[in-house]
């Protein structure tokens, strides 16, 4: 069983994953409004990762006796100046995410929760990797900058994302 504490928090981080979820998808749409669909479709798997994220915490959390409790979304962000921008803050969103993870594991080792601390160490690797996938766009767009093909070329290559 679950202790209260970590029920609570774990609740929470469903909601965190939920909002990454929605505001990839308000990057998705930006993105599309000015015409990258590249990156748009990049930023839709995104979100769609983001709620496999979030329904690995809710499953897990019933799988140790907790009881999962939604609460409302904030209503993300919609517009951004460039792409540039919009990665910066895609990369800056998952630096705060992983901060959030780190607490949960700080709390499952605090309380010699062994099988939380087994659950949280998928989310820590992840968050290596997600970190890394968007600070490397984000430089990569700020390389570009003003140059118009090297934006479509970057955007082409969001594209492949599969
Ligand atoms: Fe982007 O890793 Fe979940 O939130």
């Amino acid at each position: 069983m679950i202790s209260e504490k970590l029920e609570k928090e774990l609740n929470e981080q469903i909601n965190a994953e939920l909002f990454s979820s929605y505001l990839y998808l308000s990057m998705a749409a930006y993105s599309g409004s000015i015409n990258m669909d590249g990156a748009a479709k990049w930023f839709q798997k995104q979100a769609q990762e983001e709620l496999e994220h979030a329904m690995k915490f809710y499953h897990y959390l019933e799988e140790r006796g907790g009881r999962v409790l939604l609460t409302a979304i904030k209503e993300p962000k919609k517009e951004w100046k460039t792409l540039e921008e919009a990665f910066k803050e895609a990369y800056e969103h998952e630096k705060y995410i992983t901060g959030r993870i780190n607490k949960l594991m700080d709390l499952a080792v605090a309380e010699k929760d062994y099988a939380a601390q087994s659950f949280l160490n998928w989310f820590v690797d992840e968050q290596v990797e997600e970190e890394a996938s968007t600070l490397a766009i984000y430089e990569k767009l700020k390389m570009v900058r003003d140059y118009k093909g090297g934006l479509f070329m970057v955007d082409r290559e969001l594209s492949q994302r599969g």
